[in-house]
């Protein structure tokens, strides 16, 4: 972390990015952290990959935000490059390449295991998987390049702690996240507000969805194991973004007899984004990597082509074998 601090007090243009279908995470701690690096009189450039689900409109992303999609347009040459929440580059295509194009150095500041199948993280990267947000290692940052903190970096940091803590639920054995957020509230932010906006915009057309979709999950495992598989066009039909069926897995996951639950969603014919959602008894990382996906020990992800039978039979049966397992020796 130090060695970073020190790249970044040394650059003095910088691009700042996160994974595409941004989360509150990644989105807050890009956000804080370009905040406080102008407040050095660095020349700082946030541009994601795609657009900002519109659940976090309220930290007015497009006043700071370009999107790479839009235009394939980014700065002729950067000092130093940071992708937050994730390490690895295929969740930044296809502005990958071109950044390598354009940056002295490219760091990931990220708190996801490194893939054992996946591609390697540059040299320069800050992983450290006992942080439980990426929003606490840009804390950490800005606490090494002693900037003070304001009101509106405080307001991203406590976005990307909350979310994916969960509202402090996940929190990796550490009081690190609750003793951040007291400092954040400080600084004169409205919790509620943003907790408001995180995990309680739900709308008539996301319960009429819902109502729909949950009538159709499937059990596996004596009960332990669910799946659910959304599709994009009935998201369109309720006028919803894909965005919105992000927490519906954690919805599933309320259900007190499971293990663990596996969410499909068919973005178009035959391509589908996998979710996996273990409540502690088994990980589930592996089954996401060995599908070219990756993500966090109990909650992972992957895209997926194929015939949707089959790919749903191999999950079924590799989460259905790991929960069998834990059961036999009961541990
Ligand atoms: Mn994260």
């Amino acid at each position: 972390m130090k060695h970073l601090a020190e790249r970044i007090s040394k650059a003095k243009t910088l691009l700042l990015t996160t994974h595409r279908q941004c989360d509150g995470d990644g989105l807050g701690a890009e956000l804080a952290l370009g905040f406080a690096l102008r407040k050095l009189g660095k020349t700082v450039h946030i541009v994601n990959v795609d657009a900002t689900p519109k659940k976090y409109r309220f930290l007015k992303p497009d006043n700071w935000i370009q999107y790479y999609e839009d235009n394939q347009t980014l700065p002729e040459s950067v000092d130093l490059a940071l992708i937050f929440d994730t390490n690895d580059e295929r969740l930044i295509e296809p502005m990958w390449p071109h950044l390598e194009r354009i940056s002295k150095a490219i760091a990931f500041v990220d708190h996801h295991p490194v893939l054992q199948q996946g591609p390697a993280p540059t040299r320069e990267s800050v992983i450290d998987v006992r942080a439980a947000s990426t929003g606490e290692l840009a804390h950490r940052i800005i606490k090494e390049l002693q900037i003070p903190l304001d009101r509106e970096i405080a307001r991203c940091l406590y976005t990307s702690i909350t979310f994916d803590t969960q509202l402090y639920r996940f929190i990796r054995n550490s009081p690190n996240s609750h003793r951040i957020a007291a400092e954040l509230l400080e600084f004169d932010i409205d919790p509620e507000e943003i907790h408001r906006h995180l995990f309680g915009g739900q709308t008539v057309q996301k319960m009429a969805f819902l109502a729909r979709a949950l009538g159709q999950i499937e059990y596996f495992a004596d009960g332990r194991l669910a799946l659910l598989k959304l599709q994009d066009r009935d998201l369109f039909h309720y006028n919803l973004e894909p965005d919105e069926s992000r927490d519906v897995i954690d919805m599933v996951m309320t259900i007190e007899s499971l293990e663990a639950a596996a969410l499909f969603r068919e973005e178009a014919p035959g391509q589908y984004r996998l979710s996996l959602r273990s409540k502690g008894e088994i990980e589930v990382l592996s089954v996401a990597e060995s599908l070219g996906g990756g993500g966090h020990v109990h909650a992972a992800g992957a895209s997926i082509r194929g015939p949707y039978e089959k790919i749903k039979d191999q999950v079924v049966r590799d989460m259905t074998q790991k929960l069998l397992r834990t059961k036999k020796t009961g541990s």
